[in-house]
């Protein structure tokens, strides 16, 4: 099936089995799906209370497109959760652990997905390997500019073989910049072991033994000072990737 329909399919899924037309607060991610959730929103929806919570500058152009009403996320009152977040992703496992950052907006995106009660991953059938960095090689990282050698060089000790700073072609030269200012380092390294892996002995997953279990590679990164985000996604309970659903289902979306 062609990939546009595929996106939609899972998008509409996802929005009709878990958009709450009553909700009050959305979280709305970045990328190209998100546009096919937004449309199938605002076909259901026409509820002027609810406010949108964007990733990024994209994202807050998909809701205003869409005549929806977006609210900074600064702007939220400590007290308030969002009732759901919706979102794409670049690769989803197994256990539902997600790589993102493909569109460069991944520290916003964990911002709003830990915000939220329920997190919708919309993710076409691509995007649904057995192990994170199957098909999606590298690890979306959000570092500061002036860390960025020193970072490379950290990297490089935790096992990524070439990690790159992320230039655009065309656009503009120079490295790419994010909605904070900073810079996004893509490292690559090899499939990541899943909890059940560790479970089942194969591996250590701390790099020890040149394997990575998602969230110690998750967290190991995190700690390199200069680093702001990285894109991986894990334990965000409720975390449901519609794309793998419709997989599962048999749907040849
Ligand atoms: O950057 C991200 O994590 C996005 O969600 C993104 O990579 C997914 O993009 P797509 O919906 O255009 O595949």
């Amino acid at each position: 099936a062609d990939i546009e329909s595929a996106k939609r399919a899972a998008a509409a899924k996802a929005v009709s089995d878990w958009f709450d037309p009553e909700a009050t607060h959305v979280g709305i991610g970045s990328g190209s799906t998100i546009k096919y959730v937004v449309e199938a929103i605002q076909k259901q929806s026409n509820n002027p209370r609810i406010r949108f919570v964007p990733t990024g500058w994209q994202s807050r152009q998909v809701i205003i497109q869409a005549g929806l009403t977006p609210i900074a996320f600064d702007s939220l009152p400590e007290s308030v959760m969002l009732d759901i977040a919706f979102d794409g992703a670049d690769e989803v496992d197994e256990e539902l652990n997600c790589i993102k950052g493909g569109g460069a907006c991944l520290f916003q995106e964990k911002l709003v997905a830990e915000r939220a009660r329920k997190f919708i991953c919309v993710a076409d059938y691509r995007k649904n390997q057995s192990r994170l960095l199957t098909n999606w090689p590298t690890i979306p990282i959000e570092v500061a500019p002036i860390a960025v050698p020193t970072v490379l060089r950290s990297l490089r000790t935790l096992g990524s073989t070439n990690p790159q700073l992320r230039t655009t072609t065309l656009e503009k030269s120079g490295p790419l910049k994010t909605d904070q200012d900073f810079f996004i380092i893509d490292a690559p390294f090899k499939p990541l072991l899943t909890a059940r892996d560790l479970v089942e002995g194969k591996g250590k997953g701390d790099g020890s033994d040149g394997t990575w279990e998602v969230d110690r590679l998750c967290q190991a990164i995190k700690r390199l000072t200069g680093v702001l985000e990285v894109g991986i996604f894990s334990g965000l309970n409720g975390i449901d990737a519609e794309g793998l659903r419709e997989k599962a289902a048999g749907k040849s979306v």
